[in-house]
């Protein structure tokens, strides 16, 4: 039976030595408990560090035992490792970049991303030790990017996704990193990509356009002849949980405390990791001003700030705590009375209980990172709302902001509107909480931990059948030898050649496109056997066709139907066409010219033609966008079709199309084979006019119409000889016999 084996940095356990006995007591974090639901069921597993060392091969046969009951598998890490893969090159390098901070904290040690590299393979090996065809394998976050690539590369078909926990960061930021490809090719081992929130999104896919040979359809990026889909999974709690938790004798005891200790003020708690990401600095700033420029609150609201201890050793975080002991020490020496404390700091974790009681009794939860992936303590506080009361004051770089868009959201450097966003939240009317905080609670609830892994889940499974259903339709073995048997069986063919993209490669320049002299071979053998029609279909101009076909016996069809072309006859176009749009139009394309560097127009008799292939890479479909909004009225007044291609948008009369044109031909005659291969847009016209019999080919992985799918000009040029070599053959084998 197939198998879903969870793998992250830190498996969901706590373990502590004892003498020579080691202690486990299971996390109960968010994704443990979201994951919960999958690698405690059946065979499944989730492979991790176990958190501490341990280098003693008894001990570690212990451990391993102990671990196994809880469905957990370790991969052990020494201390250096820890210190170069863990600190030196996850959170020295990815972190800093990832969160925005690459220029003062990122420090690129090519001895910390070999470690990096090393424990991946590491990972890697330990998946590959359970692993079996037909398991579904589901990787997390930044410590582990290699990781998916690595697994891949070993099991060529299993199913992988990925999920990121903190922000993926623009393409301005990741490319500073020097290993920068090698980390993108990991991450696109996976079938499914998830982040966050739609921001990481757009980011990952355009870094993924301007680092890799990939090509993108919306969120589809066909890497390595695999379809991967990137999409934004924003991950929820378990709501239930947080909201049970302050009915708890324990809670409640904790939430009379803290209540009795803010009687006459108005509580305000925060609670953060200790990092720079956090604006835990800023925060204060913000509530010094506060106290600063309105007096009058002095001794009425009360900070309550928990700050969890991390990574202190390290001098950034060290100098971070002593900056934060400082400000509080300032702010509260300037401030206190002999009966109030404007801040109430504790650098220290506090047990779920007491944080529970946090989030029931306070009235603002200031949750003010300078960047999150999503923050997870803002959506805890809401579903710990059980009166629904109570404000959320949310920076608008936390993912959870998209969500929770009834908080009061800030920027967290504008000190003056996170001041007033306080003041605001502690005069709220309590209707208004009650309002914005029943909205957040349906969200929170509706998109909790275990939708989260569902979706996640239910789309991995969705693109594995897309992945299947292109390699099925993909012509190869049984299929080809099919196609080429009833190409052979039948005796008036009729063949649809598209040009750019399907007979030739996609060039930056559209002269250069030209055939050589393997193609004008392969379409001589062809057009030779009297049974076949074969016709070029292009929506190049017809001088351009005639320069390189017209000693062909090629039928031609140029500028997707407008114009024809036999052998041995002369051009001629369809009737009843017009071009006066054109003395619009080119005007308005012209603007987009002198706009955006690298662009041109081509004029054809029917159509124009704006491209942007050359054109700054993003820059050229912003315009297409704009230019694409700027025709659409004018467009159809015109009786004008637009189409937005491989970068290029044309504008066309809209009678003329490639299915239309093909038809007239296919009209004519009785024909008893009919293809068509084509890679783009105006091929699909062509593939969903064609009878029900024939056979419709796509170039390229993008989602068409078509029956069939070849992978690239090679491919398609490979079953075409495929069609005249065992024609050769067929003779060369009735030779004897006629003889
Ligand atoms: C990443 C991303 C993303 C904190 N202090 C105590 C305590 N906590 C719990 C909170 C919350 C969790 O820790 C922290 O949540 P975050 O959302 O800040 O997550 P990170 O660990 O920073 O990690 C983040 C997240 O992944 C999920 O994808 O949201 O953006 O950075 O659950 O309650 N719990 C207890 N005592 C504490 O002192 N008991």
């Amino acid at each position: 039976m197939s198998k879903t084996i969870i793998v992250s940095n830190r498996l969901p356990v706590k373990i502590s030595k004892n003498e020579d006995e080691y202690t486990l007591s299971p996390s109960e974090g968010g994704l443990a408990t979201g994951l919960g639901s999958i690698y405690k069921k059946g065979n499944n597993l989730w492979i991790g560090w176990p958190g501490i060392e341990i280098t003693e091969g008894e001990d570690r046969d212990k451990v391993i035992n102990q671990l196994s009951e809880l469905k957990l598998q370790p991969v052990f890490l020494s201390q250096e490792e820890i210190n170069e893969y863990y600190e030196g090159f996850s959170n020295d390098v990815l972190w800093p970049v990832f969160h925005y901070y690459s220029s003062t904290y990122a420090y690129y040690k090519k001895s910390n991303w070999d470690c990096y590299r090393a424990v991946n393979n590491k990972f890697k090996d330990a998946i590959l030790k359970v692993a079996e065809p037909g398991d579904v394998i589901w990787i997390h976050d930044y410590q582990l990017l290699l990781v998916p690539g690595m697994v891949r590369n070993c099991m060529p078909d299993v199913s992988i996704g990925f999920f990121q926990h903190i922000p993926f960061p623009s393409y301005e930021m990741f490319r500073l990193i020097p290993w920068r490809d090698e980390l993108l090719k990991g991450i696109f081992g996976a079938d499914l990509i998830g982040f966050h929130t739609f921001d990481d999104v757009k980011h990952f896919l355009n870094t993924a356009a301007r680092l890799l040979p990939v090509t993108a359809s919306a969120n589809v990026i066909t890497y390595d002849e695999r379809s991967v889909v990137i999409e934004s999974f924003p991950m929820g709690i378990d709501d239930k949980k947080y909201a049970a938790l302050p009915l708890k004798n324990a809670v409640k005891v904790q939430a009379e405390l803290i209540k009795d200790n803010f009687k006459d003020c108005k509580l305000i708690i925060s609670i953060d990791r200790l990092d720079y990401s956090k604006g835990i600095l800023q925060r204060l700033q913000a509530f010094e001003l506060l106290l600063q420029q309105y007096p009058e609150y002095k001794g009425k609201i009360a900070l309550y700030m928990i700050v969890v201890p991390s990574r202190d050793s390290v001098p950034q975080y060290a100098h971070l705590r002593d900056e934060i002991d400082k400000r509080v020490g300032n702010i509260n020496s300037i401030y206190r009375t002999i009966e109030w404390n404007p801040i109430n700091y504790y650098y220290r974790s506090i047990p779920i209980e007491i944080l529970s009681a946090m989030y029931s009794v306070a009235d603002v939860c200031l949750v003010t990172p300078m960047r999150d992936g999503m923050n997870l303590v803002s959506k805890e506080f809401v579903a710990s709302r059980i009166n629904d009361d109570g404000v959320l004051i949310l920076s608008e770089m936390a993912g959870a902001s998209k969500e929770l868009i009834d908080a009061l959201i800030v920027n967290p450097n504008n000190a003056e509107e996170v001041c007033n966003a306080i003041i605001t939240a502690v005069n709220m009317p309590l209707d208004e909480q009650q309002v914005r905080m029943r909205a957040m609670r349906q969200i929170v609830a509706k998109f909790n931990v275990s939708h989260w892994v569902k979706i996640f889940m239910d789309k991995l499974k969705e693109v594995k059948q897309l992945q299947r259903s292109m390699q099925t339709r993909h012509v190869s073995g049984a299929t080809e030898q099919s196609i080429i048997n009833r190409y052979h069986n039948t005796n008036k063919r009729i063949i649809f050649l598209d040009y750019d993209g399907t007979l030739v490669g996609f060039r930056s320049n559209i002269q250069q496109a030209s055939p050589d002299q393997e193609l004008y071979d392969l379409l001589k053998e062809l057009t030779s056997d009297p049974a076949n029609e074969v016709v070029l279909i292009s929506g190049r101009k017809h001088e351009n066709l005639s320069e390189w076909f017209d000693d062909s016996k090629l039928y031609l069809i140029a500028e997707h139907g407008s114009w024809f072309k036999q052998e041995n006859t002369t051009w001629h176009k369809i009737s009843g066409l017009t071009d006066n749009w054109k003395h619009d139009i080119y005007p308005l394309l012209e603007t987009y010219v002198d706009r955006t560097p690298g662009s041109f127009i081509e004029e054809k008799s029917y159509s124009l033609v704006w491209h942007y292939r050359n054109a700054q890479k993003g820059l050229g479909e912003l315009r297409a966008n704009e230019l694409m909004n700027n025709l659409k009225y004018l467009a159809s007044d015109k009786g004008l079709q637009l189409l937005s291609g491989d970068k290029v948008l044309e504008i066309k009369n809209v009678e003329i199309n490639k299915g239309k044109a093909a038809l007239t031909l296919i009209d004519k005659n009785d024909y008893d084979f009919i293809i068509a291969f084509g890679d783009d847009y105006t091929d699909e016209d062509l593939f969903k006019a064609l009878p029900d019999g024939a056979i419709s080919v796509k170039v390229g992985s993008n989602f068409s119409a078509a029956k069939f799918y070849l992978r690239n000009p090679a491919e398609v040029r490979k079953l075409l000889t495929g069609f005249t070599r065992s024609q050769d053959s067929r003779i060369k084998n009735r030779e004897p016999l006629l003889s």
